[in-house]
C-alpha cells in the first residue's frame, strides 16, 4: 500500500516578489510532487487566512515561516502514513487538525499547498494526468479564457478605477484558436496605445496599465484593438469587467470613483452597469458591487441578471455556506472558484458542485500574486467549469496556465471549446 512518507516546505518567491508556500510530499513509492500557494491583492474580507509572519525585519513582515513550519511539523505528522488517494480524507483531516472555519491556526496557505500536493503526488504516482486524477473519464472541456488585459485598481498604479478589462473568446471552436486570437488583440491594443502615447508598461497581470480619462475609455480601447486584429466585437470576442468594488466602496455605502472625480450609490452604479451593457459587448461582470451590499446585489442580480454573468469573487470567496445564502437570495449568476480563498482542494470542490447543481456558472480563477504553478489548468478541466481566469498574454506565470492548456488540448483527443454556447441563451 502506497502512503505519505514525507511533506516538507520552502519559503520561495511569488510574481510579485513576496515569498509564498511551495510544499512537497513524497510518497512510499518515491513519487514526490511540489505545489506553489499563489496570494491575492484584493482580497475578500472573508476569505480564509493567509498566514505571514508580520516581521517586518523579513520581507517587510510578509514572511511565511510560520506557515512552512505547520506544514513541517503539525501538518506532517498527522498525514505521514495516510494514503494519498483519498482528497477528501486528507482534506478533512487538515480541516480537523485546524480546528477553526477559517484555518487562522495553521494558515490556509500551509493547508492549500499541502492539499494541493497529494493531489498532484497521487496522480504522479499513478502515472495520470493531474486532470485526470481529479476529474476522471469526464474531463474533457477546455476552458473558454477570461483574459485580462487592461489592468487598474489596486492591480495597477493608474487612474482606472475598475480592476480588470478582459477579452473572452467566444467565436472560436479551439483554445488554441482563441488563445491566438486574443494575443493578436493584446498586441494591437499595445500599438494603439503606444500611437496615442500611453504607457504600455503592464500591471500585475500581465494587462497594459495606462491612464485613462474614465473607465469606459478602455472599453472602447479594447474594442478598436479587436477589430484591429479582425475579429467581430461581440461574436468572435466578447468583454468582461472585474470592477472589483469593494476596493472602492466606503462604509457609507457609497462608492467612490476617484479616477472618474464622482461618487455614486449603489443604484447609480447599477444603473451606470445598465448603460455600459447596453452600449458595447460585456456579457460579465464581477464583484460589480461590494461585498457587503448584498441589497445592491439583489438590485444589479435583478437588473441584469437574466441578460449578463454576474460573478461573485469577494461577495462568495468560493466558500459554500456563502453561496448558499447567495443563491437562496437570488444573488449572482455565476461565481469565481479561486481554491486559496477556502483553504483546501476538497472544500473548493464542494463548493463547485453547489454552484453546478445551481445553475450557477463557474470561473476558475487565479490570484493577482501567481507562480509558474499550473495547478488550477488542470483544476479548471478536471471540474469542467467551462471558464478560466488567469490573466493577460504576457507573463510567464499567467501564460504558464494557458501553456498548460494548450498542452491538455493537444494530448487529448475529444476536448470540447464550449465558447460558442457559454452564452447563448444570454
Ligand atoms: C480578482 C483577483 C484575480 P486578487 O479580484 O479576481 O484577478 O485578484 O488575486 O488580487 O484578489
Ligand atoms: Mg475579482
Amino acid at each position: 500500500m502506497i502512503y505519505i512518507e514525507n511533506i516538507y516546505s520552502q519559503e520561495v518567491m511569488d510574481s510579485r516578489g513576496n515569498p509564498t508556500i511551495k510544499a512537497t510530499v513524497v510518497l512510499s513509492d518515491g513519487t514526490a510532487e511540489s505545489a506553489i500557494v499563489p496570494s491575492g491583492a484584493s482580497t475578500g474580507k472573508r476569505e480564509a487566512l493567509e498566514l505571514r509572519d508580520g516581521d517586518k525585519t523579513r520581507f517587510l513582515g510578509k514572511g511565511v515561516l510560520k506557515a512552512c513550519e505547520n506544514i513541517d511539523t503539525t501538518i506532517s505528522d498527522a498525514l505521514i502514513g495516510s494514503t494519498p488517494f483519498d482528497q477528501s480524507h486528507i482534506d478533512s483531516l487538515l480541516k480537523t487538525l485546524d480546528g477553526t472555519s477559517n484555518y487562522s491556526n495553521l494558515g490556509a496557505n500551509a493547508t492549500l499547498g499541502v492539499s494541493m500536493a497529494v493531489a498532484r503526488a497521487a496522480a504522479s504516482s499513478l502515472n495520470i494526468p493531474l486532470y485526470r486524477y481529479l476529474g476522471g473519464a469526464n474531463a474533457l472541456t477546455i476552458p473558454v479564457p477570461m483574459l485580462n488585459i487592461i489592468n487598474g485598481g489596486s492591480h495597477a498604479d493608474n487612474t482606472v478605477d475598475f480592476q480588470e478589462y478582459m477579452i473572452m473568446p467566444l467565436g472560436f471552436d479551439t483554445f488554441k484558436d482563441a488563445l491566438r486570437a486574443s494575443a493578436e488583440v493584446y498586441h494591437h491594443l499595445k500599438n494603439i496605445l503606444k500611437n496615442s502615447s500611453h504607457i504600455t508598461s503592464i500591471g500585475d497581470e500581465g494587462g497594459f496599465a495606462p491612464n485613462l480619462k474614465n473607465n469606459a475609455e478602455p472599453i472602447e480601447i479594447i474594442l478598436k484593438a479587436i477589430e484591429k486584429a479582425g475579429y467581430k466585437p461581440g461574436s468572435d470576442i466578447s468583454l468582461a469587467l472585474d470592477v472589483a468594488s469593494s476596493e472602492f466602496s466606503e462604509d457609507n455605502g457609497i462608492y467612490n470613483l476617484i479616477g472618474e472625480g464622482r461618487k455614486l450609490t449603489s443604484h447609480e452604479l447599477v444603473s451606470y452597469y445598465e448603460e455600459l451593457v447596453s452600449k458595447y459587448p460585456i456579457i460579465s461582470i464581477e464583484d460589480g458591487l461590494s461585498e457587503d451590499d448584498w441589497e445592491g446585489w439583489k438590485y444589479l442580480t435583478q437588473k441584469l441578471g437574466d441578460k449578463i454573468q454576474l460573478v461573485g469573487d469577494d461577495l462568495f470567496v468560493t466558500n459554500k455556506s456563502i453561496l448558499k445564502h447567495g443563491i437562496e437570495q437570488n444573488i449572482a449568476n455565476a461565481i469565481l472558484i479561486k481554491p486559496n480563498q477556502i483553504g483546501t482542494i476538497s472544500e473548493t470542490m464542494q463548493t463547485v458542485r453547489l454552484a453546478q447543481r445551481n445553475n450557477y456558472k463557474c470561473i476558475m480563477s487565479h490570484r493577482s500574486g501567481e507562480s509558474e504553478d499550473t495547478f488550477i489548468a488542470d483544476f479548471g478541466v478536471a471540474l469542467n467549469t467551462g471558464e478560466i481566469k488567469t490573466g493577460s498574454t504576457a507573463r510567464s506565470e499567467r501564460i504558464a496556465k494557458y501553456n498548460r492548456l494548450l498542452q491538455i488540448e493537444s494530448e487529448l483527443a475529444n476536448t470540447e471549446y464550449i465558447g460558442k454556447e457559454l452564452f447563448k441563451t444570454k
